[in-house]
Formats: C-alpha cells, sequence, structure tokens
C-alpha cells in the first residue's frame, strides 16, 4: 500500500465570524492555494463562542500557526479578539454583512486602539483577495522561494494589464 502523504501542518489560521461567511473566503483560499501555502480555515464567532476562540488561538499559534486571518461582518470584532490573543500577525478582512454595506465592519477592525494592531484589508472580496497576497509577503519574508513566487505573480498581473490594453485598442481600431 502507497502511503498517503500527510496534509502540511496549517502555517495560516483563518478564522471567520460565521458559516454566512465562508463563500467571501473563497477569495482567500483559492490564493493561498496558488501559493501552495498550508491553512485552516475554522468558523468561530467572538461573541457567540468567546472561549472557543480563546483555545483555538493559543492552539493554532502552539501548533505553529505565523499568521492570522480574521474575517467578520456584525460586530466585528474577531480580528481584534484574536490580535488580543497572539503575537502573531493578524489580518483583519471586514465583510458586507449588514444593512450599512461592511463600513460598520471596517471601522470596527481598522480603528483599533494604540497596542494591539490588526492589518486591516478592504471590504469584501477586494479585502479576501488581498488578506492571502498580505499573509503570503509576510510569510516571504522568511522563504526566498515564496517571495520569487510572489515576484512572478506580479509579473503575470502585470502583463494581463497590457493584454488587456492591447485588446482594448484593437476592439476600437474595427
Ligand atoms: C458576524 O455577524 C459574522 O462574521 C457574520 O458576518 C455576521 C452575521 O452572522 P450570521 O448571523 O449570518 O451567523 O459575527
Amino acid at each position: 500500500m502507497i502511503p498517503r502523504a500527510r496534509p502540511a501542518k496549517p502555517i495560516v489560521a483563518i478564522l471567520v465570524g460565521s458559516d454566512s461567511d465562508l463563500p467571501i473566503i473563497e477569495d482567500t483560499t483559492n490564493t493561498l492555494d496558488e501559493f501552495g501555502i498550508p491553512y485552516e480555515v475554522t468558523v468561530s464567532s467572538a461573541h457567540r463562542t468567546p472561549d472557543r476562540t480563546f483555545e483555538l488561538v493559543r492552539k493554532y499559534e502552539n501548533d505553529g500557526v505565523r499568521v492570522f486571518i480574521a474575517g467578520a461582518g456584525g460586530a466585528a470584532h474577531l480580528p481584534g479578539v484574536v490580535a488580543a490573543l497572539t503575537r502573531r500577525p493578524v489580518i483583519g478582512i471586514p465583510f458586507a454583512a449588514t444593512p450599512l454595506a461592511g463600513f460598520d465592519a471596517l471601522l470596527a477592525i481598522v480603528q483599533m486602539p494604540p497596542g494591539i494592531p490588526v492589518g486591516t484589508v478592504g471590504v469584501g472580496k477586494f479585502g479576501a483577495k488581498n488578506s492571502a497576497l498580505l499573509a503570503i509577503a509576510i510569510l516571504a519574508l522568511g522563504d526566498e522561494r515564496l517571495d520569487r513566487k510572489l515576484a512572478d505573480f506580479r509579473t503575470k498581473m502585470a502583463a494581463t494589464v497590457v493584454e488587456k490594453d492591447e485588446r482594448q485598442k484593437a476592439a476600437r481600431k474595427r
């Protein structure tokens, strides 16, 4: 029997406040997958399951997680609570889950009082993707191979912009 490869231990922990946040977080996980970063996604709320959130953050930190990503939409204090429990970098994603369309979550997450920072990204899908890229940039500080992958990613992205411009110019000439 061929032994099955053990899944790599997560170095990024993603916490979201509700299962209703999961569709948005796919932009985070797809990007981490693209870069081959092992991660784990957990639903745990700062206010509905405070003790569990506390235990999870401590466990992830002890198990070797290097960067936390935390997202929430309603009374969005999960990223701040996670940051209070660990000295690892915490990236916060505000979700548009309330009638205030994420502006409330953005302010709650970004306006941490001095002492406990949360690196806050944009609301919703923009932030979900950028949370992964920011986590990768942090991890790449100690990983040359990952840094090269990030450089390649940016080169390809720049090429895509040029291609799109050429396409729109060609379409105008028709
Ligand atoms: C927040 O409240 C969650 O992060 C979610 O964005 C929002 C609504 O949660 P549900 O009522 O859909 O579970 O805590």
